[in-house]
């Protein structure tokens, strides 16, 4: 999978070296590149915004820069480009969400500032490329790197090769297949602070195994996310 970011930070994504991200980079599996959208700017003062139309607080993101990045990165490339645009404003970012994009050929994250890019850059892009605009959460960000940093990790994680062992990848919280917060985890020691590990989990008895941690992962859900029993989806 091949991986651009376009951002006035792009040293906010100096850490996709680091980890399950960056050994994916070292076995080759996603090939990244980041981009300062100044690069695309032609005054003096390399600006990329404005005050917004119509009045307001903040400042807009120009088409201008945006679009001469966009045209250079597609031509930069063969693989058709998904779009996906970090935006409080967004629809809500999911796991199935990740299982989705983790099968395009090619990602281009395009951050903004939280006040956003001129509309007519994504109208444009919605009718060139596939677009995606997305959101973390219920709460604001100064810009989409961040939101775009998640994005990354959540989606390559998903690609052959880079989680050790897939069967990880099924069982935890938000999976397609388990639509539950994961059940609590333990390890050595058998006791620590004066505190027990659940006594089931010395039995060897696999399927009361099974049964206690579905239980305790329901229990979990129920208390801190009721929406996910509620909603079939
Ligand atoms: Cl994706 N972007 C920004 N700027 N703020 C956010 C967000 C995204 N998701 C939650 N807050």
């Amino acid at each position: 999978m091949r991986l651009d970011v376009v951002s006035i930070f792009p040293d906010y994504f100096a850490p996709l070296q680091l980890s399950l991200v960056g050994k994916a980079i070292d076995k080759g599996i996603i090939d990244v590149a980041v981009h300062d959208l100044r690069d695309w700017t032609h005054d003096r003062h390399n600006t990329v915004d404005d005050t917004p139309y119509g009045g307001g607080a903040g400042m807009v993101m120009k088409p201008e820069p945006w679009g001469e990045a966009l045209d250079a990165l597609e031509g930069a490339a063969p693989q058709p480009m998904t779009i996906v645009v970090p935006t409080p404003a967004g629809r809500p970012f999911t796991q199935a969400m990740a299982y989705e994009l983790a099968q395009r050929e090619r990602l281009v994250f395009a951050c903004g500032r939280y006040e956003g890019i001129d509309q007519r850059v994504i109208d444009h892009c919605a009718e060139r490329y596939e677009l995606v605009e997305v959101s973390l959460g219920d709460y604001v960000l100064n810009g989409g790197e961040v939101a775009a940093l998640a994005v990354i990790e959540a989606v390559v994680r998903l690609l052959p090769g880079v989680v050790g062992n897939p069967a990880s990848l099924v069982e935890e919280s938000h999976s397609p297949e388990h639509r539950l917060l994961e059940y609590p985890n333990y390890t050595k020691p058998p006791v620590w602070r004066g505190r027990e590990v659940p006594e089931i989990l010395f039995s060897g008895h696999h399927a009361k195994i099974a049964e206690w941690r579905l239980e305790e992962a329901r229990r979990r859900t129920a208390e801190r996310r009721p929406d996910l029993l509620a909603d079939p989806e």
